[in-house]
């Protein structure tokens, strides 16, 4: 149905736009053609303390895979984040905190920005930190977060920012796998009215973590919690030790900015890395032409620092732009369906980014709430996480953006650094669903899954990128054969995404989703691998097999088939009993929504299991499961479908 259904963009975003459609269309094809004179001019966005005359030096020539852009520029991000503003915006707001609680919130202007990173830098230099070390940071959604984030980066140490909800289990894996000798945490995180106990997440973790020598904690709900001595020590109390006074370390551009874990179709989760220069040239200019950022525009994007989306586009990306970025701690359903829009008039919100799965939960709360609120301050609204629904699009622009908005929906990953595929507002028409064309250097390719590549405009398969661009990740953190195996080794000479897609006749890209063993819950990647062997790991469990079915608000629910050994009985006891250990295995995002127990799983004779099986059954389209002769025992296929949980 929605398919056809085109919006134009609006006089009011025409007449406002720093991209035309002309100019896109004219900076699109000169991305391609000049991509060494683009970016240098590009690049002039960013105070460089040394400029870089070489721009692009990269290769997708299998297996020897290498990017880097910019790589005799020198630069501070944290400089350019905050310091350069203070000629012309030192007393604008940067940050502007929105608690967990209705009523409380906070502020900081770019001035006080820059005392407060300074000090906490020098804290970190204080405590032992040197350029190029690792830092994890398990925080909660709070100033003092961006402000640690900013440390690290003015001195030159990575940050690993860990999400609040991951257990005590996954913070140490994460840990251990970057080496990382100092965490910085909080003692409790508030979000939905709950408290979370990060404090004691992180002491738990560090009994696995030998490497760890200090943890720096931040007062923040001020209960109490465990100190241990000669390891952890108050922030406060560092802080009053040390001066605001710290010159921005001299980065190189290709010198490590961050690393963020990501789940992938196989293994343990991958630490995306990401550098210093190509990164926020990409974050800034991604944020500025996408949401078409004016200077003076308050801009809300609801992720969690936690997620790259938080990395660039609530701190990096807005705050190299000089902007106003709103931080929420708490969530779209607390106290009420009507808490963003709350905020969004409280704030005078100008542009506001949240994922589909938000959307759909808020539209399960009816209309009515939204419509309450008129939100005259709102001009933009952006979608990034999952493909959206025409439904839910539509009653994004109707409801929330009054018909007024538009809309940009964003297409981007972990891995790319920031958007890649979305509509620039005033330039192109939206289609909903789609997340329209590509940005300035990206040139998506169409590949059929065998790897031909897909030459006319219409076309459906998997979606590769023909060449690199600066934001794009360039090593899995400790392990680059696996970055040049899961992105480069199955299509020879592109980066593979990983997802679907359609090209339409317009040249526009729908996102179909994964195509690979990883699921997009509630817009957080969730690999099935990791969740098997969470379960596999409970003395009761033989074997599990984890596939994706259609949820209404999550988008994708986890449905987990689970052999016991012999002798367990599966019961609803057992089924708590294993949906806790998945929780704490690796936290509360990866809990299972649907769970079967199987006497027996389908596998092929060479004892593959056969997936495609296992989904149409939890998606409960058993009547299409195809070819099933090549099973060991299609017996097994019966019980199965008797016993499915998704009817
Ligand atoms: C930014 C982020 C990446 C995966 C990606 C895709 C899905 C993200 C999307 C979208 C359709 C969009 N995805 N944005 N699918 N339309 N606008 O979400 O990063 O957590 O690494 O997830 O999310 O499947 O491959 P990340």
């Amino acid at each position: 149905m929605s398919e056809s259904l085109v919006f134009a963009p609006s006089a009011a975003a025409i007449a406002r736009t720093r991209t035309t459609a002309a100019q896109y269309e004219e900076m699109y094809a000169r991305s391609l053609s000049d991509p060494d004179g683009f970016w240098k001019e590009q690049s002039q966005r960013i105070d460089w303390i040394k400029p870089p005359t070489r721009i692009k030096n990269t290769s997708y020539t299998y297996p020897d895979i290498s990017i880097k852009w910019f790589e005799d520029g020198v630069l501070n991000i944290s400089a350019n984040c905050v310091d350069r503003h203070l000629a012309t915006r030192a007393d604008e707001t940067a940050i502007i905190w929105e608690g967990d609680i209705p009523g409380t919130d906070d502020k900081v202007t770019y001035r006080q920005l820059h005392e407060r990173l300074g000090r906490f830098a020098n804290v970190l230099k204080a405590n032992g930190v040197k350029k190029g070390d690792r830092v994890t940071i398990y925080m909660p959604m709070i100033i003092d977060t961006a402000v640690a984030m900013l440390a690290c980066a003015r001195i030159g140490a990575v940050h690993s920012v860990i999400f609040g909800g991951f257990s005590p289990d996954s913070i140490a894996g994460r840990i251990n796998d970057c080496d990382s000798k100092i965490v910085l945490t909080a003692d409790e995180g508030r979000r939905g009215g709950k408290t979370i106990p990060l404090k004691k997440n992180v002491d738990e973790a560090l009994l696995k973590t030998p490497g760890v020598e200090r943890v720096i904690v931040v007062k923040n709900t001020g209960n109490a919690v465990a100190m241990q001595a000669g390891r952890d020590v108050w922030y406060a109390d560092e802080a009053a030790k040390v001066s605001a006074d710290c010159a921005p370390e001299p980065m190189n551009a290709e010198d490590p900015l961050f690393i963020l874990y990501t789940s992938g179709s196989t293994g343990k989760p991958k630490g995306v890395l990401h550098t210093t220069g190509g990164y926020i040239v990409w974050a800034s200019l991604t944020h500025e032409r996408v949401f078409d950022y004016q200077p003076g525009e308050i801009y809300w994007c609801t992720a969690d620092v936690g997620w790259v989306t938080g990395h660039s586009y609530i701190v990096y990306g807005p705050l190299a732009n000089g902007a106003t970025t709103v931080m929420f701690e708490g969530i779209p359903s607390y106290p009420d369906a009507g808490r963003c829009w709350q905020v969004v008039e409280k704030h005078k919100v100008n542009i506001f980014y949240t994922a589909p799965t938000a959307i759909r939960a808020l539209m399960g709360a009816g209309a009515d709430i939204p419509d309450q609120y008129p939100m005259p301050s709102l001009r933009l609204l952006g979608s990034v996480g999952e493909p959206i629904n025409p439904e839910a699009w539509l009653w994004y622009h109707k409801h929330v953006g009054k018909e007024r908005c538009e809309i940009v929906d964003t297409w981007w990953q972990t891995e790319t650094g920031g958007i890649l595929i979305s509509a620039l507002p005033g330039a192109i028409a939206a289609k909903p669903g789609s997340a329209t064309k590509p940005f300035f250097g990206i040139k998506p390719i169409v590949l059929s899954p065998e790897g031909k590549l897909q030459e006319q405009t219409k076309a459906e398969g998997v979606l590769c990128i023909a060449d690199s661009w600066p934001g794009q990740m360039r090593t899995v953190y400790g392990d680059h054969a696996r970055f040049v195996s899961t992105y480069f080794e199955t299509y020879k000479g592109y980066y593979f995404t990983g997802d679907g897609c359609r090209r339409d006749e317009d040249g526009y890209y729908w996102i179909t989703g994964r195509v690979d063993d990883v699921l997009n819950v509630s817009g957080h990647r969730i690999g099935t691998a990791e969740v098997e062997s969470a379960l596999v790991a409970h003395p009761k469990v033989a074997e599990a097999a984890v596939v994706g079915y259609p949820h209404d608000i999550k988008g994708q629910g986890i449905y987990c088939y689970v052999t016991l050994m012999a002798g367990e009985k599966g019961d609803d006891a057992l089924k708590t009993e294993l949906r806790n250990w998945v929780r704490k295995e690796i936290g509360a995002i990866a809990s299972p929504d649907l769970m079967q127990f199987a006497p027996g799983l389908p596998k092929t004779r060479s004892g593959k299991i056969m997936r495609r099986i296992l989904r149409k059954i939890a998606e409960n389209d058993y009547g299409a499961l195809g070819d099933t002769t090549t099973l060991a025992d299609p017996g097994v296929v019966t019980d199965l479908i008797e016993n499915r949980q998704n009817r």
